[in-house]
């Protein structure tokens, strides 16, 4: 197992979409496991591949708190089926975009359906810190972060901020 880097904004590949994974092979399987090495080392609830620069359409998942036993869940072309008229709203923050937290209205509760490593079909409903966690991971699949649900003054502002920051580590 190995942690692979994460890529931060304003970074291209966060905006690509993500390709559906045809084989549940070994190259699957280790980039799960380094998923997870990464997310758990973060510390992070959730990880898309495109956040280690793969763009193939898996995620992983572990929403447990502090001292609760671990429940990691790998999700393999994950689509939200349904969703709640209700919304709720979470202070939400992204490995991709580091100590930025702000929040995001979305549905309450979705019902998800993926292939889990076995290559066997599911489907979960989700509610409460899960719920928008999966929304969240399914958005980078798609090249959309959570900054991207904020007003364009807060999102151009984040994205300036990192971009200047980005500059000045470039030019040493
Ligand atoms: O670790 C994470 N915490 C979090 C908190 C509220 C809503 C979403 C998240 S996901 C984030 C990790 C991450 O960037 N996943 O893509
Ligand atoms: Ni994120």
């Amino acid at each position: 197992m190995s942690i692979r880097p994460i890529l931060i904004i304003p970074e291209p590949k966060l905006r690509a979409i993500s390709r559906p994974v045809e084989k549940i092979d070994g190259e699957i399987r280790k980039l799960v496991e380094d998923m997870f090495e990464t997310m758990y080392d973060a510390p992070g609830i959730g990880l898309a591949a495109i956040q280690v620069g793969v763009e193939k359409r898996v995620v992983t998942i572990d929403t447990a708190r502090d001292g609760e036993d671990s429940k990691p869940i790998a999700l393999i072309n994950p689509e939200i089926i349904a969703a709640s008229d209700e919304l709720s709203v979470y202070s939400e923050g992204c490995l991709s975009i580091p100590d930025f937290y702000e929040e995001v209205e979305r549905p309450a509760r979705v019902a998800v359906r993926f292939m889990d490593l076995e290559g066997k079909v599911r489907e979960v409903e989700a509610d409460g810190l899960l719920a928008t966690c999966v929304q969240h991971e399914i958005d980078h699949l798609n090249g959309v972060l959570f900054i991207d649900h904020l007003s364009r003054l807060k999102r151009d502002r984040v994205i300036k901020k990192f971009t200047k920051q980005a500059k000045r580590e470039a030019e040493g």
